[in-house]
């Protein structure tokens, strides 16, 4: 099974993203599974995500990056065992990094495990304030992307996108980046097309 982990700031569209591609993807019949991680909160995401007709796991009990590897391995093996998805999509939680998570998954490997891309989700609104004040934890999440969609570009200013771009294109040069809103279809396509197997895809 291929994984896809989404990093990226609190409120950044983890969850929206994450809904819009996999309703490109769950028509196949192939079953795509989710994993979220919240922490401290209530399972919004995953009531938001069941609704899109995923199998959601949540994982609660702290961050999967520097707590609870242990906890992720064991809910990716269990998935496979049932499942046997062709994908699975991991939310991280807003403060994560990749690369946490991706050396928790070196550290106790799932056999099953095809294919790691990691995907960082920037809020083109916030960015230029968030990276002030955050600086490690932001620049962490954009160095260790494969892909990077810069969201909110509806609500952004021009200036804003356009900083935003610019930045994550300084801080992990050469890797692709997408701008996109939550309603833009054909952004939305390009990038479901990249990402999901096509044995997943609708
Ligand atoms: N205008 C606009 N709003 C968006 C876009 N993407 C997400 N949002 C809104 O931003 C808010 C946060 O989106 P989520 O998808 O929940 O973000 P998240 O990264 O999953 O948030 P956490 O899981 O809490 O870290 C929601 O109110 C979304 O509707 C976008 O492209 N444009
Ligand atoms: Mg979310």
């Amino acid at each position: 099974m291929d994984v896809l982990l989404f990093a990226g700031f609190l409120g950044s569209g983890k969850t929206t993203l994450i809904l819009s591609l996999a309703r490109r993807a769950a028509a196949s019949g192939s079953r795509i599974c989710v994993i979220v991680n919240e922490i401290g909160e209530v399972g919004i995401d995953g009531e938001a995500l069941r609704m899109g007709d995923l199998e959601v796991r949540e994982l609660t009990a702290g961050c999967i990056c520097c707590q609870i590897g242990p906890d992720l391995v064991r809910t990716l093996r269990n998935l496979e065992e049932r499942y046997q998805p062709g994908l699975v999509i991991i939310e991280a939680s807003g403060v994560a990094t990749p690369g946490g998570v991706l050396e928790a998954l070196h550290h106790y490997p799932v056999k099953s495990v095809t294919g790691i891309q990691t995907v960082t989700v920037v809020d083109s609104t916030r960015f230029v304030a968030l990276r002030e004040v955050l600086t490690p934890l932001i620049e962490a999440q954009i160095r260790g992307a494969d892909l990077i969609v810069v969201t909110k570009v509806d609500e952004a200013t021009g200036a804003e996108v356009e900083a935003a771009k610019k930045a994550v294109e300084l801080l992990a040069p050469g890797i692709p980046v997408f701008a996109v809103d939550a309603t833009d279809d054909a952004t939305l396509a390009v990038l479901a097309a990249g990402l999901i197997p096509e044995e997943v895809r609708a």
